[in-house]
């Protein structure tokens, strides 16, 4: 299996992925030097996301320390916006309502997750609670995700992450969501549960662990070094984890983006986002929280992995196996290569 091609299942989609361990024999002539960071100030005033600095919009940010989260300007999404949905199969239309937030991870303009104090992203994952606990009152699906470094089309260098809620199930969760109640139903226990007990008993996968989490490159990742953070205990809800379980995570968090990062001596560009069993779900049983964390990055600060062609037109596909990719996250340091961070 480790070098010839074959085919892995995404339990958690139903997806498969095409994996060619033979292909990373191949040459490769591009670049494989990492570009100059730039570098940041810790306060920079024309950025709108700086304390005291006035958004595009014209709204001023009070001058924060530390969290500061802020209703979207521009948001994707609308309260209260309903209109009459059409009856025709071919043209089918959905209204939806919800509410988009910003959050800045911190005051500091220079600062990443991984960068900052460890009480600074244990306070943002008590935020993450807070917010899940207050909009999951009125809307079904709450997203929290960061899009970080400009290759994931992030506008701003200044550490934030964005939390979407709506009144409906996006893709995605809709398509985990049939997987984790299918498998409730057929074994009686949480696919990610099992899946976790699985990964535990057999170290190829494992990137980090603690007392209340794993990390690993799931079985079916797509992206050459995605990971998958689970807690240990059944928690089906982010608003349900304990004040140990989010310190933990904080640590977690720190150590897994400081690894990412040290793996190309470079701010790590990637997508991260969390899943939990949806608001009012009856299904808390089959649901276990989860985050994925997705990054482009394939060979060097510069040298990134396209979905485009095959994987556009017929599934996705990688060279890197995962078991590769998590030896390779394993060796990277826990203290972070650049010195300003702490
Ligand atoms: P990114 O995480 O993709 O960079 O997006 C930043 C968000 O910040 C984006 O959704 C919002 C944009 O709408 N924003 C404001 O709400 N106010 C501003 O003044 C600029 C950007
Ligand atoms: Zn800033």
């Amino acid at each position: 299996m480790h070098e010839h091609p074959h085919r892995r299942k995404n339990i958690l989609t139903g997806e498969w992925v095409l994996v060619s361990p033979q292909r990373t024999k191949r040459p490769w002539q591009g670049s494989q030097h990492s570009p100059e960071a730039k570098q940041l100030t810790s306060y920079d005033p024309h950025c709108y996301l700086c304390p005291g600095n006035s958004r595009a919009d014209g709204k001023n940010n009070p001058d924060y320390k530390g969290a500061f989260v802020f209703t979207n300007d521009f948001p994707a999404l609308l309260p209260d916006l309903e209109f009459s949905e059409s009856a025709s199969p071919l043209f089918q239309v959905q209204s939806v309502s919800g509410i988009c937030r910003v959050l800045c991870f911190s005051e500091r303009h220079d600062l990443t997750l991984p960068e900052l104090e460890l009480d600074a992203v244990e306070r943002v994952v008590q935020i993450w609670v807070e917010q899940v606990k207050e909009l999951g009152k009125q809307y079904c699906w709450i997203q929290i995700f960061e899009n970080k470094g400009e290759m994931m089309g992030c506008s701003n260098p200044h550490p934030h992450g964005q939390i979407w809620a709506g009144n409906f199930l996006p893709n995605e969760v809709r398509k985990e969501n049939e997987q984790l109640c299918n498998y409730y139903h057929s074994h009686s226990s949480d696919l990610l549960g099992d899946y976790l007990e699985s990964e535990l008993s057999n170290n190829d996968r494992i990137v980090e662990i603690n007392e209340y989490w794993l990390v690993v490159v799931p079985w079916w990742a797509i992206w050459p070094f995605e990971t998958l953070i689970l807690p240990k205990r059944h928690v089906a809800c982010f608003s349900e984890l304990s004040a140990d379980e989010q310190a933990a995570l904080a640590d977690l968090l720190k150590i897994v983006l400081t690894r990412y990062d040290n793996l190309f001596q470079t701010s790590f560009p990637y997508s991260m986002g969390w899943h939990f069993a949806p608001s009012l779900s009856n299904d808390k049983g089959a649901w276990r929280l989860h985050a994925h964390i997705y990054p482009p990055l394939l060979r060097s600060a510069s040298v990134r992995k396209f979905m485009v062609g095959y994987e556009m037109l017929a599934e996705a596909q990688r060279d890197l196996t995962p078991e590769e990719a998590a030896g390779r996250l394993r060796e990277c340091s826990r203290q972070h290569y650049n010195k300003k961070a702490v």
